[in-house]
């Protein structure tokens, strides 16, 4: 096969071997740029002409779709990590929060914040990510749990993403949990959720979804339900925090409301499991968390891949289950730990985590049409992705056709 040239492109970049599932995965191609889009992708020997204007030579180097976090809580202020040592000594969680420790501290510290400097906190980790690849970062609000501290967190994520080149999906999470003004007044704080918070979030255009902690600590399955119906009247997107620590049955909530995603699932069941699958929900799964908290209690990853479920990989990046500003740890911990292939973790940060985002269009393949936005690898072999932690094997991002 011989290639119609020439091509109407602004850059070019030769001797690609993409990490891919689609047709050229493999082989050496050029892959045409126009516009920020891709332009064509050809096989090297499908060239007649070798282009040498606007050109990069990769010489055979791996190439991947730019990696997607499709859930962070990075945007925060403080930190958890003498904390983390008073229970890595034994004491209670129960203590831990009786001494103004626990997800509440991390509200106090955020609370305090003003925008720039709690952009200043959230940047490492940003930047953190974007070094070994990501160029599209989930970031949820949830540290604030009152108006004006929940839209902070929003229009800080928006600068995250100015400042780190890369793109973000803003999620309003103020059901994360009750604030202490509304102990023991968890339905008001809901109402309060969809009558102020959300409204205000989607008519600042400051978060394209909403999510819900779905938990017995968190928020029941009747309170999620409420959230949901107000951000879908304001034509938001859900997703939620799912049977991470108990089952209540709220993936299948979700499922039916057309969530993006469902996340965590340790819990999951096979009527879970079937509604995922019914509706092509995705099943974000977090190791980060499973392996901070010490859990025994494996998602049912055998049973998703079974029935289908698309499974996307992320950090859950927070201060208090996950303080972890990488997804190729995530990509190794989901091998290790969760039992996934090498090749399914890559599509776990790709393809599908594209998809938990509503991105599908745009991102997650690299494919005619969709954003040239891509990474060159220096690994041997596409598992090289997941397998080594400590150096970082990515030798280049392009953004959007340009090298940043
Ligand atoms: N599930 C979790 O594990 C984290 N949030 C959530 O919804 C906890 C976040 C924290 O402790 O700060
Ligand atoms: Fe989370």
């Amino acid at each position: 096969m011989r290639a119609d040239l020439p091509i109407a492109y602004d850059r070019v970049w030769l001797n690609a071997r993409l990490i891919d599932d689609g047709e050229v995965g493999g082989t050496a191609c050029a892959i045409f740029a126009s516009a920020g889009r891709v332009a064509a992708i050809l096989p090297m020997a499908a060239l007649a002409d070798v282009p040498m204007e606007r050109a990069s030579d990769l010489q055979g180097a791996w190439v991947s779709a730019v990696l997607i976090d499709c859930h962070t809580h990075l945007v925060y202020g403080g930190s958890r990590a003498e904390e983390w040592a008073l229970r890595l000594a034994g004491l209670p969680y129960a203590e831990i929060a009786r001494r103004g420790g626990g997800i509440v501290s991390t509200v106090r510290a955020t609370r305090t914040l003003s925008d720039d400097a709690l952009l200043e906190a959230a940047m490492p980790r940003a930047q953190a990510l974007a070094a070994e690849g990501v160029g599209c970062i989930e970031i949820k609000s949830g540290y604030g749990l009152t108006l004006a501290d929940e839209l902070k967190m929003l229009r800080v994520a928006r600068r995250v993403g100015e400042q780190a080149r890369v793109e973000v999906s803003a999620t309003l999470l103020a059901a994360h949990t009750v604030p202490p003004e509304f102990a023991g007044r968890a339905d008001d704080y809901v109402t309060l959720i969809c009558e102020e918070i959300i409204p205000a979030a989607a008519e600042g255009g400051l978060a394209e979804a909403v999510d819900v902690f779905c938990e017995r600590i968190g928020f029941s399955l009747a309170q999620t339900e409420r959230i949901y119906a107000a951000a879908q009247a304001h034509g938001l997107a859900i997703k939620g925090h799912m049977e991470q620590l108990s089952n209540l049955h709220g993936s299948e909530l979700a499922a039916r409301c057309g969530a993006w995603s469902v996340d965590h699932l340790e819990y999951l069941d096979e009527a879970g499991i079937a509604a995922l699958a019914a509706r092509g929900t995705v099943a974000v799964l977090l190791p980060g968390a499973f392996y901070f908290l010490r859990e025994q209690q494996l998602p049912p990853v055998a049973a998703l891949r079974a029935a289908g479920v698309p499974m996307a990989l992320a950090t859950d990046c927070n201060p208090g289950t996950s303080p972890f500003a990488s997804l190729r740890m995530m990509l190794n911990l989901g091998c290790t730990l969760f039992g996934l292939t090498p090749q399914e973790a890559l599509a776990g940060v790709t393809r599908h985590a594209a998809r938990a985002l509503g991105r599908s269009d745009r991102l997650g393949t690299l494919a005619v049409g969709k954003e040239a936005s891509f990474c060159v690898w220096d690994i041997e072999h596409p598992a090289g992705l997941a397998y080594q932690l400590g150096v970082n094997p990515l030798k280049q991002r392009v953004w959007r056709g340009e090298a940043v």
